[in-house]
């Protein structure tokens, strides 16, 4: 029987990478996201490119109610069981410091990276020890391991997953679901972008003088942990670019 993945966050960077990782694999694919137009490009494409099996749920994980409506709406016919979870939904707002910070960039911060994976994984956990077995990556960062100048909530953010999927390993062992932790140091995806609120240069100029992470390389790290023997758990794996060390070092030239 073929295996599901459903991806929070699959309409660009790492969770679109991810999507086309696991349809070229011959997984079916529950994807999800907020820009449906996006869902249904990707879902066209997989379908045509992989014939994949696919659902696409456009919800906003921070709306409690949206969320577990959608998961509701999976076709258990079509994917009688969800093999793998990606909590990947996720994002910066802003760069600035803490006594300036800005309300509504910290709330949104907070309710997509904390409360938004919380929603997802309470939905998914309880069908995954039902079905009796799963395995969730939850994708962190190098700024849940490390904060830096500026980065104050967005990494107390990535600092809760961490916490989190620590926690959920202990509370699913005796449900025999694996929990892995994914640390991407810089990456060059709509993240910044998004960070900077649409600023094309400066999101640009985070990326001069050195060469990030693509997010097919998380793709690849993520199907790498998935594809391991049944008994064998990558549980926290922090992966970054060359020019790069942790949150805060990171070697640039001619900049
Ligand atoms: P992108 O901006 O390219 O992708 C973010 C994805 O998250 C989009 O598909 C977006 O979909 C989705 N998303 C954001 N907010 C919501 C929401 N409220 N509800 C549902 N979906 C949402 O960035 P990345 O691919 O880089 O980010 C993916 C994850 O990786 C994030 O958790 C990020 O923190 C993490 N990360 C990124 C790094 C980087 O350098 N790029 C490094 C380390 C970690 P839509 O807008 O359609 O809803
Ligand atoms: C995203 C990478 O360096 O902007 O988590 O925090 S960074």
């Amino acid at each position: 029987m073929k295996k599901t993945i459903l991806i929070t966050g699959a309409t660009s960077g790492i969770g679109k990478s991810t999507a086309y990782r696991f349809a070229a694999e011959g997984y079916q694919l529950i994807l999800t996201g907020r820009r449906e137009d996006r869902l249904k490009q990707i879902a066209n494409e997989l379908q045509h490119e992989f014939n994949s099996e696919i659902q696409t749920l456009c919800f906003d994980v921070r709306n409690r109610e949206k969320t577990i409506e959608a998961i509701q709406n999976i076709d258990s016919n079509r994917f009688p069981s969800i093999d793998i979870l990606l909590n990947n939904a996720g994002l910066a707002s802003g760069l600035g410091t803490i006594d300036q910070g800005s309300y509504d960039d910290w709330d949104v911060m907070i309710d997509t990276n904390v409360r938004g994976l919380l929603h997802v994984s309470r939905e998914i956990i309880p069908i995954m020890i039902r079905q009796g077995h799963g395995h969730i990556v939850n994708i962190g960062s190098t700024a849940g391991k490390d904060v830096y100048l500026n980065g104050n909530v967005y990494c107390a953010t990535k600092h809760a997953v961490d916490a989190l999927n620590q926690s959920m390993r202990i509370d699913l062992l005796p449900h025999r679901i694996k929990v892995t932790a994914i640390n991407p140091g810089a990456c060059e995806t709509e993240f910044a972008l998004v960070r900077f609120k649409g600023d094309a240069q400066r999101a640009g100029a985070v990326y001069d003088g050195f060469t990030p992470l693509t997010p097919d390389d998380i793709a690849d790290t993520i199907y790498y942990v998935c594809s391991l023997p049944h008994h064998v758990c990558i549980n926290d794996l922090t992966l970054t670019c060359l020019s790069q060390a942790n949150a805060h070092y990171t070697h640039k030239k001619n900049i």
